[in-house]
């Protein structure tokens, strides 16, 4: 028989990286590119690219699957589901949120979700960890044995009655991440600002979707992103705020990048594509876009394309939330008369991020393809330490491949999607890019419309530290000097 010297070729490929296009031939052996060159010898198997983008798989470093909820909601994506849509959205690393309890430790949230996702993924995955509960056990000891142990990220929430932390409790966990070099991600709303609109807007019966928009205006998330930033700032130590939707968001963020501050930024498909007029449509309909923070206008619309474009966000992720819109288990859980406080918050999102974002933004000219590599792949892989091994094409990287078919136009169906939510906020949009081929360490898992992966193929992956924070502001090198950091 004859023998190859690779498993796989890839043959003509117009390949970019997050800095290059280059025309290769790529081979792959055993899982990873083990060849890039002009022309390479025959694989056992083989694909022609010729004329096709060939990138880095997609690195969702943000999405939520088979999270417990506490209101009676269950999510309709498992570890399954949600990756086998992963896949057949060019993503080929998936990071969700491993959910600590109030009352119970992070440790056995990790445990958990491994029982949740062991044989059941078809890409690989990491996981953050949400700290709900920073008794001193979690903080002090927990979070820096769990750094060790490959879980280097760790959301942190500033509202949500069963989430939320205050500052004080934000202070102690940044101290912890900032000295083991691991990475804290905000959800930044203020909270009692939240609080006491809502009781407002319910007390004169102001209780349908759109409502729920009105109750999280643009300078209540403004306000918290401010003080997240100072927060990082006051112990000169990174953080990456997340899901950012507005335009005085974003004008906070780039204002402490331009200051020097190591403060990273993550934004999602529903910030560029949706708007808060999607959350009035025909009276309950509109609860499939509640998501917090809420999509907001055309003018934050446009500053989440330029923050994308002039580098204020590093990671464009889904925020998939999979939520269920019929049934009593998803959006109606308190039933249609339920008024908007009682709706499971979030948006499906997985397979649609990378066609939404390269049509939309590369074939619109509003991006370059190097940025899309970078913002769906690359950057969220160094920031969370997975770069190289995943978020690129390079010798040594697992072979996370999407060769992407933009030669047709096409319509977004839910019923074409592999998620098991039973709706798309995207439902009869176009787009002119899809992937043809997405390959996940070698194994072809997405081929011309079709899920070709399995269950089990996904494989957990650790994170490293992403990077060492040193003290670069003064206070930052006096708090060291003193040690009290
Ligand atoms: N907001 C979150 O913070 N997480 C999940 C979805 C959402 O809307
Ligand atoms: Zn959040
Ligand atoms: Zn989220």
């Amino acid at each position: 028989m004859e023998q190859h010297q690779f498993d796989m070729v890839i043959r003509n490929a117009n390949i970019a990286t997050a800095t290059d296009i280059f025309q290769a031939d790529i081979g792959i052996r055993c899982g990873k590119i083990v060849a890039l060159a002009q022309s390479l010898l025959a694989g056992a198997q083989e694909i022609d690219a010729a004329g096709r983008w060939v990138l880095p798989g997609g690195v969702d470093a943000h999405c939520h699957l088979a999270q417990p909820t506490s209101d009676g909601s269950v999510m309709a994506d498992d570890f399954f589901t949600g990756t086998r849509s992963a896949a057949c959205g060019g993503t080929t690393t998936v990071i969700p949120f491993a959910l600590q309890q109030k009352g119970s430790t992070l440790e056995q949230a990790v445990r958990d979700y491994h029982v949740a996702s062991d044989g059941r993924a078809c890409v690989d995955y990491a996981f953050h960890i949400i700290v709900a509960d920073a008794t001193v056990h979690t903080v002090e000891t927990e979070l820096p044995d769990l750094i060790e142990r490959g879980y280097t990220s760790f959301k942190l929430y500033m509202t949500y009655e069963d989430l939320k932390l205050n500052d004080r409790q934000i202070l102690d966990i940044l101290s912890i991440t900032r000295r083991e070099g691991a990475m804290s991600m905000i959800h930044a709303e203020n909270t009692d600002c939240i609080a006491w609109l809502t009781e407002r807007l319910l007390a004169k019966g102001l209780t349908t979707p759109i409502y729920h928009s009105l109750s999280r205006p643009s300078v209540v998330e403004r306000e918290a992103t401010h003080r997240a930033i100072s927060l990082a700032e006051f112990l000169d130590t990174p953080v990456l705020i997340v899901h950012v939707s507005g335009r005085e968001a974003t004008e906070q963020i780039r204002q402490a990048q331009s200051r020097g501050l190591r403060i990273y930024a993550e934004t999602c498909p529903q910030y560029l594509f949706l708007t808060a007029d999607d959350l009035g449509s025909d009276g309950f309909e509109g609860a499939k876009c509640i998501c917090s923070p809420p999509p907001r206008d055309e003018g934050s619309q446009q500053a989440i394309w330029d923050g994308l474009d002039n580098g204020t966000f590093q990671v464009f992720s889904s925020d998939h939330a999979p939520f269920r819109y019929e049934g009593a288990e998803g959006k109606k859980v308190a039933g249609e008369d339920g008024d908007f406080t009682r709706v499971p918050n979030g948006i499906p999102g997985l397979e649609t991020r990378l066609p939404l974002l390269f049509s939309e933004g590369v074939l619109a000219g509003r991006i370059d393809i190097n940025k899309f590599v970078a913002v769906t792949a690359t950057e969220p892989a160094k920031i969370y330490g997975l770069y190289p091994r995943k978020g690129t094409i390079s010798i040594g990287a697992d072979a996370d491949i999407v060769i992407w078919d933009t030669t047709q136009k096409r319509t977004i169906r839910n019923e074409d999607l592999h998620h098991h939510v039973d709706y798309t906020p995207y439902e009869g949009r176009e787009v002119g890019a899809w992937p043809a081929v997405t390959l996940c360490r070698g194994e072809v898992v997405y081929r011309d419309g079709e899920f070709t992966g399995r269950a089990g193929h996904g494989a957990f992956v650790r994170c490293e530290r992403p990077k060492p924070a040193r003290p670069k502001s003064r206070l930052g090198r006096t708090l060291a000097w003193l040690d009290v950091l």
